[in-house]
């Protein structure tokens, strides 16, 4: 009785069905969800040493931006051949509408990556390093959308080497933005 009240409970949240769906991708619709959940820890690690939460250690920066780097470019877009998607897959056709696009995200994905990599020996910014590093340090600023002050492709303003001169966080900022600059265009639920 009570066991059945506990599943009605996960059903009725979603939660353990959105699981069963995912696990149910198969071939390069599981590899890239599987390259993009190794990214999404990767930043789950990242983001309370940005904000100053845990202490700084470069070598965690180096090893997320390698993930990254690894993930980013070609290898990324060689796993969403045209039209794989449907369910359970959360891309969405303008993928495919708007090649060019993605696949410039895609890239952007290995420069602000990289400039990250190269910023892991700067650290944090301090206050008043950086203009605006108050709301750097989270992902919910207005940079976070994407669309912020900076326009144009996120993650295209700022190249490799500007980034490898500037504390880490704007590495990270590039990286974040880069993240949900994509998911906002080309994958149905941005969470
Ligand atoms: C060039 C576009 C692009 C970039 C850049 C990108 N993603 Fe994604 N991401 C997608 C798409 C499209 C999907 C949906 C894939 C699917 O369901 O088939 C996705 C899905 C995901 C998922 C869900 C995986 C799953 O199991 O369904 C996570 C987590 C994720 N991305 C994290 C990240 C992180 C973190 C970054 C940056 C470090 C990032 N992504 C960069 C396009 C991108
Ligand atoms: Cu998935």
């Amino acid at each position: 009785m009570q066991m059945k009240i506990w599943i009605t409970a996960i059903a009725i949240s979603g939660v353990g069905l959105a699981a069963l769906a995912h696990s149910g991708a198969t071939g390069v619709m599981k590899e890239r969800m599987d390259a993009m959940g190794e990214m999404g820890d990767a930043m789950k690690r990242l983001a309370p040493m940005m904000r100053g939460q845990t202490g700084y250690d470069p070598d965690v920066v180096r090893n997320a931006a390698n993930t990254m780097i690894g993930h980013a470019g070609t290898q990324m877009t060689g796993l969403f051949p045209e039209g794989s998607n449907g369910a359970p897959s959360e891309a969405l056709d303008a993928i495919w509408e708007d090649w060019e696009e993605f696949a410039a995200l895609a890239e952007a994905l290995r420069t602000s990556a990289e400039g990250m990599k190269l910023a892991a020996d700067n650290g944090l910014a301090g206050p008043g390093d950086m203009p605006g590093s108050g709301m750097m340090g989270t992902d919910q600023g207005m940079m976070g959308t994407g669309q912020g002050m900076m326009g144009g492709t996120p993650g295209q303003m700022m190249t490799t080497e500007m980034l490898a001169e500037m504390p880490v966080n704007a590495g990270f900022m590039a990286v974040t933005q880069t993240c949900s600059a994509c998911h906002q265009k080309f994958r149905a639920e941005d969470n």
